[in-house]
């Protein structure tokens, strides 16, 4: 079969050819993963569309690999995404660079007026080697020397305040003289952003051709959902992703500390107690559900707020829907990946909030000892801190938990120290590690 491109573009049904042409790179991508080319890849296609603004193609970055760019590149970076039974061409990627290239260049360049993030939590470390954040300074030292304009960086990364993290961490790497050029020419907005995409299989790719009619290396299986909230305050010129279904607000928190904590800490949650593949098959057991409804309901919700007349009952049975989406092979073990940077900021920061409340945030410890069990129990772990989590055999399930509770970049001193917490963790790591152990 023919491999999609360009020139053959013509052989694809008129419904599924991309809906925008860029003529110009005005953005630049960092972390070109799947998530990326599914989410703010066809936002900036449909606010190209929508306005007819073609300044907008991605230029995007791989991080480690040259993977994307092998699969990407014959393709002229066209690449399929099917939501639901909706198949179709996205054209807004223009060019895929790998670690090798000269990203600093683009970053430079006077058309590029945004820059966005999708470099996983574990990227926001603060660690040897320059990593992704470093490749960011390098090209906003050329750009600050090249006198090329205000730039607007988004993290799109799964993090709370991950504008102001980023813009963080930027700063500490940055010189005197540039932290002025930053400080004067760079906005780092927040945002959230929502749409579950597994890691493409040999059996998705198989499924596009078959709907496209060409070979595509390239595609990308998501859900019908997505959502984009984006913190309005850009530096310069921008495209329109609010024609895209993007919200632009003052204030992103609310949204994030949502569906950080309900999506991703259900996530999480289902990741290390389903025993599961699959996060649907997961869902599909009624017990389960009705644990996730507690975790949800008694311990995560309570502290949420500033969402008043959000329907917060039904973004929790929409999210129990959208797990339970049979069509998605989300496997579980891609979620367990990188748990320590993960478990702060979707179980660990309500569960400081419950427990400073009086409550006992009973279903947040499962989880959280599910992880324990399962770091330390896992024949592979995909971790940055897996040496240090995985420790040296067999031991009580207190023990276990003194030495993980310990370990400061996971766990505060108010966590740690905490009484009630320890025994609720002891206690459900003890249930999950007997044989037969009652959950409930
Ligand atoms: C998941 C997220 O892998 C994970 O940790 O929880 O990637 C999740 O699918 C997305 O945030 C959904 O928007």
């Amino acid at each position: 079969m023919v491999r999609l491109s360009r020139a053959i573009l013509a052989r694809v049904a008129p419904e599924a050819r991309p809906l925008a042409e860029p003529r110009v790179t005005g953005v630049v991508h960092l972390g070109i993963g799947a998530f990326h080319r599914a989410h703010q890849a066809v936002y900036t296609e449909r606010a190209m569309a929508a306005t007819g603004d073609d300044r907008w193609g991605i230029c995007g970055a791989s991080q480690r690999s040259t993977d994307v760019a092998d699969r990407l590149r014959p393709q002229d970076c066209l690449y399929g995404v099917r939501a639901g039974d909706e198949a179709r061409v996205v054209g807004s990627v223009r060019e895929v660079l790998t670690p090798g290239d000269d990203l600093a260049v683009r970053l430079a360049a006077p058309e590029t007026a945004v820059v966005t993030l999708t470099i996983t939590e574990r990227a926001y470390r603060r660690g040897p080697g320059p990593g992704a954040i470093g490749r960011l300074v390098t090209g906003l030292r050329a750009r600050a020397a090249a006198d090329a304009g205000p730039l607007t960086v988004i993290s799109c990364d799964n993090l709370p305040g991950n504008g102001a993290t980023l813009a963080g961490l930027v700063a500490e790497l940055c010189e005197p003289p540039l932290l002025d050029w930053v400080e004067r020419n760079v906005t780092f907005p927040a945002s959230m952003v929502d749409r579950i995409v597994p890691a493409t299989t040999q059996a998705d790719l198989d499924d596009m051709a078959a709907r496209l009619g060409v070979t595509d290396l390239g595609a990308v299986v998501t859900e019908p959902f997505t959502q984009w909230v984006i913190e309005d305050c850009f530096a310069g010129d921008r495209p329109a992703w609010d024609r895209a279904g993007a919200l632009l607000v003052s204030d992103v928190r609310p949204y994030e500390r949502m569906k950080l904590r309900l999506l991703n800490g259900s996530h999480s949650a289902i990741a290390y107690l389903s025993g599961a593949t699959y996060v649907s098959e997961a869902v599909g057991d009624p017990a389960f559900t009705g644990f996730l409804r507690r975790l949800m309901d008694e311990d995560l919700s309570p502290t949420l707020d500033g969402l008043d007349g959000f329907d917060l009952a039904g973004y929790k049975e929409s999210l129990l829907a959208r797990f339970a989406n049979p069509g998605l092979r989300h496997r579980v073990a891609q979620i367990a990946v990188d748990g320590s940077q993960k478990l702060p900021q979707r179980l660990l920061d309500p569960a400081r909030e419950r427990l400073a409340a009086g409550h006992e945030p009973r279903w947040i410890a499962l989880a959280v000892a599910g992880w324990m069990r399962h770091v330390t129990t896992a024949p592979e772990l995909d971790d940055p801190l897996a040496d240090r989590l995985r420790g040296d055999g067999p031991s009580s399930a207190a023990a276990t938990v003194d030495r993980l509770l310990a370990i400061e970049e996971i766990f505060t001193p108010d966590l740690r120290e905490n009484e009630t917490f320890r025994a609720l963790l002891t206690d459900s790591l003890r249930r999950l590690t007997t044989p037969g152990g009652d959950l409930s």
